[in-house]
């Protein structure tokens, strides 16, 4: 018998979380009430089966919970929603304990599991992670916030080695006990200040991810975040390795393209990144929190190495998505915050003798961040910067004084008037340092529609070479 036979279970969100979360549940014996604020034929279609098996489904549930709810003994609640949602209050004022689906899948788990968190990098160190134990004969699985929720997986995972978990700031406020043999920190910048408010507040949710390892579980923590969490008094438990491509105090450094540790146990270069697809000192970063991780579950250097040379980068990463008269386009739509957008603009191969070369299309949806800080960069490096979506005129209000900032009226718009002005040696980076959701289902379909877009654009001037070779890719 489950834990969960007989308890009544409220989910709420019915995106893949959700729809996960209640597939475990219903296994487990679970009576679930799923809700979900849309209500459109895709979600109807796709919570049909678990209303054939049980579930009470409701769509449209905006408000709170009223008194037609039935009584729950627990709520998983999904990462995108905020416990500020008056479902959430509503329910803890009731004292139903509420978890996130993290949580849920980490309780069904049956392995120990490495989780990466972080502003940038975590899903490209995630991918490293994974490719790196498959390397070496452990069978493990790349879940979480990656795209495959935990909770789809658990209750499989003991056949496996490991998890390695990509973990938000949204799935860490709902924990209780999740706890990672080895928790990784790739940095911390601004992101989601629309959610956490403060930056204060975003770091204190990544901290969580420390909050329940023991002294002999394993910390790999960039050497300049950890400094971050030293200021809040936050200290990890567990033993500590740093990494950082710009601090040699750090165990494992940058020197030049060397990847260098300074472990009593373990010194000496480990790689070259000039052998690496992986470009920029953020790749870089990657790199060392996985060699980290691999060197603490005893994976040979050796074995490590060839897969990281080989290892190609995903996705709508500064992807280059084609050449059109000398020009090249570059797909960065994973980038949604500042860093990310200076991650990229350091990464984009320079122009004939150093000259600004970058047109630059961003934009989308605010997440309350700054902007003005990358100004400097933008000065030096953009041609110009075509902006859309919500958050333009903020940019624009931010970048004005750094660079040639246009309104744009659409992603269209933008890629054609910047393939019009673009020389040969140029580049068109789209890096929207903004979420996609005011204007696309996701930042895959916004990657998808620039990729699209170039290919119009290529067709349309009649040169096209697709296939880049220059990747500069990042995080
Ligand atoms: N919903 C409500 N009320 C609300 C908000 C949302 O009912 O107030 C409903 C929506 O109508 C929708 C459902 O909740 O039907 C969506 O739930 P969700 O936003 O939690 O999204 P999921 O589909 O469950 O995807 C989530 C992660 N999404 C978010 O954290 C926003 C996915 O990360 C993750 O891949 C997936 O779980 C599997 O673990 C995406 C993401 O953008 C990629 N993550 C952020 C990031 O990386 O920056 C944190």
């Amino acid at each position: 018998m489950s834990v969960w036979t007989g308890k009544h279970v409220l989910v709420a969100g019915l995106g893949a979380s959700g729809q996960a979360a209640i597939r475990l549940l219903q296994a487990e014996g679970a009576s679930v009430t799923g809700a979900d604020s849309a209500d459109n034929e895709s979600l109807r279609r796709a919570t049909r089966p678990f209303a054939e098996a049980g579930a009470t489904i409701r769509l449209g549930a905006t408000g709170a919970v009223g008194p037609d709810w039935p009584k729950f003994d627990q709520v998983v609640v999904s990462p995108g929603i905020a416990l500020t949602h008056p479902i959430i209050t509503g329910l803890r004022a009731r004292d139903v304990p509420v978890m996130g689906e993290l949580e849920l899948g980490y309780r069904h788990s049956r392995c120990r599991n490495v989780a990466i968190t972080g502003t940038n990098g975590k899903t490209t160190t995630t991918e490293l992670v994974a490719a790196v134990l498959n390397g070496s004969q452990r069978r493990t699985i790349a879940c979480g916030n990656i795209g495959l929720p935990l909770c789809e997986v658990a209750l499989q995972s003991g056949d496996l080695d490991y998890l390695t978990i990509e973990v938000s700031s949204f799935q860490l406020e709902t924990i209780e006990y999740f706890r990672p043999a080895v928790a990784v920190l790739m940095n911390l910048t601004q992101d989601h200040l629309d959610r956490h408010a403060t930056m204060a507040q975003y770091t204190h949710a990544k901290a969580r991810l420390f909050g329940n390892q023991q002294v002999f579980d394993r910390a790999v923590v960039q050497y300049e975040a950890l400094e971050q969490l030293k200021a809040l008094g936050i200290a990890p438990a567990a033993r500590t390795i740093t990494f950082s491509a710009r601090k040699s105090e750090a165990d494992l450094h940058l020197d030049r393209s060397l990847l260098v540790s300074r472990l009593p146990d373990w010194s000496g270069p480990l790689l070259d990144m000039n052998r690496c697809r992986l470009r920029g000192r953020h790749n870089a970063e990657n790199l060392m929190a996985t060699l980290a991780v691999g060197r603490h579950l005893g994976l040979p250097l050796a074995e490590m190495l060839p897969v990281l040379e080989r290892f190609e980068p995903a996705q709508h990463r500064c992807e280059c998505v084609g050449e059109v008269a000398g020009v090249h386009y570059y797909n960065d739509s994973k980038g949604t915050n500042v860093d990310a957008l200076r991650n990229a603009l350091e990464a984009m191969p320079e122009g004939p003798g150093g000259r600004a070369n970058v047109w630059l299309i961003a934009g989308g949806m605010d997440k309350g961040l700054e902007f003005h800080d990358v100004g400097p960069l933008l000065a030096e490096r953009a041609k110009g910067v075509f902006l859309i979506g919500q958050a333009r005129e903020k940019m624009r209000a931010a970048w004005g004084l750094f660079a040639a900032c246009t309104l744009a009226d659409s992603l269209a718009d933008s890629v054609s008037v910047a393939g019009r002005k673009a020389t040969p040696g140029d580049v068109v980076l789209l890096s929207p340092a903004c979420a996609s959701f005011d204007m696309f289902e996701n930042y895959k379909a916004r990657g998808q529609a620039f990729r699209e877009l170039v290919e119009l654009w290529g067709r349309q001037s009649g040169d096209t070479a697709w296939g880049c070779p220059q990747d500069a890719n990042k995080s």
